[in-house]
């Protein structure tokens, strides 16, 4: 690594940074790739990292057409953990999770993971149920998962109104303590980073416009700065995967709607975990910086509008404050939205599709941020060995043909 004196410290902040090594290139797209990668957010950036490290393809591009992590990979609320109900999600999450659990060192970029644990709210008799029900199934799956009751709860997050009085009385909760959060911009910068030092070209402000195809095989995409050859096109842009599909002739089962966070003004620390609570629709952590951040169900409508609209946002701090009475005079800061791209089994999509040399990794909906590493790891080998890794093959695209859904509805933990 690079040192640097106090006298160059200096010199930098004198020539604006002029002579800083970029922690990427921004070279111009080349003619033609062994394998281009649509959408430049955490999952498209981690593919191109995995297929260059695991699989040894370094002629390859990742086309965005706005900023890298500009979409959801930068709007989420960024809890990461594991703790799905079925085999087929958990084990895939779980992957995440241990990558996750050495991703700073795999790409020497600190991304600030912190295993600060989840806490999952019960509100109800049912609420416990489901909680028993898919702490069961993780343990099974030899993944950590605790139930734990409200006195255990009222411990470890004294701010939160535990009172029986309360219009949603916490019961208890599940407890997955090695789950947490993680930086997001430095999860697409440090994967951009180390994509690049192994030769992968990300080309930003390049949108795709078309995916060419010859003879039902893929043959390279129409972009904003033109045409570029490629016999292996990973389309991976979240809430746009619909119409990225249809410049291919394909028809995904999606549906993309808002969904909304927001960030209060810094605060001293006050809460070292994570709480959700599905039943009033709001989840909340306090970021490194101080500031609470707190994310919504969906909006209802669909729509491509980064933004959705105020009733939601205010029905999730009608929640917050509820929980934590304490946080009623704390202003808020700034609130944005995000495209989810939502299956009808709450489950993503990582599959090969109709069209020889073509995939699509989208369906992540409202809980991509956590499988960033996972699914840009497995999308890699189907991308790389033309098949899915037995980690996504149930997650293939023909499932709604077969019948074959995964409903994680529940483990969403996000009200849709
Ligand atoms: P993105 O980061 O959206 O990347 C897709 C990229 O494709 C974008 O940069 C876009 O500009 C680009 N693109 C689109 N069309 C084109 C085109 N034609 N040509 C070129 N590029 C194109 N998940 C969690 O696990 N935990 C959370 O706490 C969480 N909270 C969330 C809160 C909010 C408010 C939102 C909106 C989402 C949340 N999610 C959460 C979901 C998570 O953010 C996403 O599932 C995940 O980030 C998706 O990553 P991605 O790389 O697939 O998509
Ligand atoms: O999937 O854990 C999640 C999540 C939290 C907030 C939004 N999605």
């Amino acid at each position: 690594m690079k040192k640097y004196s106090a006298f160059s410290l200096l010199r930098h902040a004198f020539s604006h940074n002029r002579h800083w090594t970029e922690a990427w290139r921004s070279p111009e797209p080349k003619r033609e790739y062994d394998a281009v990668i649509v959408g430049g957010g955490g999952h498209g950036l981690a593919t191109a990292f995995y297929l260059a490290k695991e699989h040894g393809m370094h002629n390859i591009a990742v086309l965005e057409k706005g900023w890298i992590g500009g979409g959801n990979t930068g709007r989420n609320t960024t809890i990461v953990r594991s703790n799905y109900l079925w085999t087929e999600a958990s084990l895939f999450y779980e992957k995440a999770l241990k990558l996750w659990e050495g991703l700073s060192q795999d790409l020497n970029y600190n991304v600030m993971f912190s295993q600060r644990g989840v806490y999952n709210l019960g509100h109800t008799l049912q609420d416990m149920r489901d909680i028993e029900r898919r702490v069961g199934a993780n343990r099974l799956n030899g993944i950590d998962a605790e139930v734990v009751n409200t006195e255990q709860i009222k411990q470890a997050v004294p701010y939160l109104n535990t009172s029986p009085n309360a219009r949603y009385p916490i019961l208890g909760a599940s407890l997955q303590r090695r789950a947490g959060v993680a930086r997001h911009d430095a999860v697409a910068w440090g994967f951009a980073r180390a994509a690049d030092a192994r030769g992968v070209d990300i080309i930003q402000q390049c949108e795709v416009t078309g995916i060419l195809r010859d003879n039902g095989q893929v043959s390279g995409v129409e972009t904003t700065r033109g045409t570029i050859k490629a016999g292996k096109v990973g389309v991976v842009v979240a809430g746009n995967a619909s119409v990225l599909a249809a410049m291919a002739g394909l028809r995904l089962p999606i549906e993309s709607h808002p969904l909304q966070a927001l960030v209060s003004e810094p605060m001293k620390p006050v809460l070292d975990t994570v709480i959700m609570s599905n039943a009033v629709h709001g989840y909340i952590s306090q970021s490194d910086k101080g500031e609470l951040v707190i994310g919504a169900g969906i909006d209802a409508y669909t729509g491509y509008g980064q933004r959705g609209s105020f009733h939601t946002i205010e029905d999730t701090m009608q929640a917050i404050v509820e929980l934590f009475p304490i946080f009623s005079r704390v202003r808020m800061m700034r609130q944005w939205g995000g495209i989810v791209d939502i299956c009808p089994d709450a489950c993503p999509i990582v599959s090969k599709t109709s069209v020889g040399g073509l995939y699509f990794n989208c369906g992540w909906g409202t809980g991509g941020f956590k499988a960033t590493p996972g699914s840009g790891w497995a999308f890699a080998h189907t991308i790389a060995q033309d098949r899915p890794h037995a980690l996504n093959a149930p997650f293939d695209i023909r499932r709604f043909e077969t019948g074959a859904l995964i409903d994680e509805h529940g483990a969403a933990a996000v009200a849709h």
